[in-house]
């Protein structure tokens, strides 16, 4: 099963994606997400100037001896950039793989250990009443486990709040848009909006929260200590992840769950998270972490821990991440959650795909392969876009943590 060609295909339906496709001899094509949000290009050249290359010719079969070939044969190891182009290889051997033999790629990860896969919504809104409507509205679509975010008193905009609607985009066209930020401001306000959350929707619901790396650990100790009350399933990304001992401090304070891994992209990021069991859930995704190859290795170190999973799944993660998501969720024994940002229609009729989504359930669905496929003439209507995540200040414009 030889690989005879290869590309890169990248498109804007709304937003930025990489994708990449790699065909065999027997005519059956393989599809892996590349999109690294804001250096979308970065990645897309890697793959083009110094993969594609060595590819051609290789047998498709060969999963776990390519990933070792673009890893190691490199020389230069780990990196968004580097990890999302070999994840991206890996993910559309895998896909290859299973379409060659005719079933769901969940079948070839140890087959399902669950029926469904529970994820969580994003619930938003620009102060507390908003986002208690946000909250009911995934509610009644029914979601089980739903992520509260709120604008906060005193700051003019935040990060994950759309405007008018109930879904953001992650990026905005043009130059980075900025944000203010004041930590006082914010943990004053959260322990308040949990505390509403729980009295307007009682305890069964799921509550998560991101704080998206702003706090030092003495803050995020002080915040997960108040929000022991309110029972989160997790409090995410409360301080930056570099030096993970700093860990430590809010796990000496607090029961709060802690989520943490979005922006990893090995297992290196979190070997200690994880055998010191600092955290509760790991949160790397397939398309940013080296593929289903190396996010199997990570799932089975947070085994061994019981650290659970909870991959990324926003919406600059493409349909072909979602897929592999999904068939990496019902496989995995120690899987937690999945976030899910529904992509908009237009990103749906460039990527159709038979995963589907229940009443706050996911399933991968049993087409062969990933079951996930890209409309090449639709997406090249859409051509690349320049777009960046916003920059975070404090309120004297000092740059602070993402
Ligand atoms: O590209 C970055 C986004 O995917 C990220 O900011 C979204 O924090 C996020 C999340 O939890 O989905
Ligand atoms: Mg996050």
């Amino acid at each position: 099963m030889k690989i005879v060609d290869a590309k890169v295909i990248v498109c804007c339906p709304g937003r930025n994606f990489v994708t990449l496709k790699l065909l065999t001899e027997d005519g059956i094509y393989g599809l892996g997400d590349a999109t690294l949000n804001g250096r979308e290009l970065a990645v897309a050249a890697y793959l083009n100037e110094h993969i594609l290359p060595l590819l051609i010719g290789r047998d498709a079969r060969r999963i776990e001896d390519t990933w070792h070939y673009l890893y190691k044969g490199a020389y230069w190891r780990r990196g968004p950039v580097t990890m999302s182009a070999i994840a991206a290889v890996d993910t559309a051997l895998w896909d290859l793989k299973a379409k060659s033999l005719g079933v769901p790629l969940y079948q070839l990860l140890g087959g399902a250990s669950r029926e469904s896969v529970l994820v969580y919504g994003h619930a938003a809104g620009t102060d507390l009443d908003d986002t208690v409507r946000a909250v009911a509205h995934y509610a009644e679509l029914g979601y089980k486990a739903i992520r509260a975010q709120s604008g906060i008193p005193g700051l003019a905009g935040t990060y994950g709040v759309g405007r008018g609607g109930t879904h953001y985009e992650p990026a905005e066209k043009g130059a980075p848009p900025e944000n203010r930020w004041s930590t006082e401001h914010y943990l004053n306000f959260v322990p308040q909006m949990f505390s509403r959350l729980r009295k307007e929707f009682g305890p069964s619901i799921h509550l998560l929260h991101d704080a998206h790396h702003r706090l030092t650990p003495i803050e995020a100790a002080r915040l997960g200590k108040e929000l022991e009350p309110y029972h989160l399933f997790w409090l995410e990304d409360p301080t930056p992840a570099e030096l993970q001992e700093r860990f430590r401090t809010i796990r000496q304070h607090t029961t709060t769950p802690l989520a943490v891994g979005e922006v990893f992209n090995s297992i290196y990021d979190c070997q200690q998270l994880i055998e010191e069991q600092l955290i509760d859930y790991i949160r790397t995704s397939v398309v940013h972490a080296g593929g289903i190859t190396h996010l199997r290795k990570i799932a089975s170190l947070a085994e061994m821990y019981q650290v659970r999973t909870g991959a990324h799944g926003a919406t600059d993660l493409s349909p072909v991440c979602m897929a592999a998501a999904l068939h990496f969720d019902i496989s995995v024994h120690n899987f937690g959650i999945q976030e899910y940002m529904p992509q908009t229609e237009e990103t749906d009729k460039v990527f159709p795909h038979s995963y589907s989504f229940e009443n706050g359930l996911m399933y991968p669905g049993d087409a062969p392969g990933l079951g996930v496929d890209i409309d090449e003439s639709l997406a090249a209507q859409h051509p690349y876009q320049r777009a960046y995540l916003p920059i975070n200040r404090k309120l004297d414009g000092t740059m602070h943590d993402w």
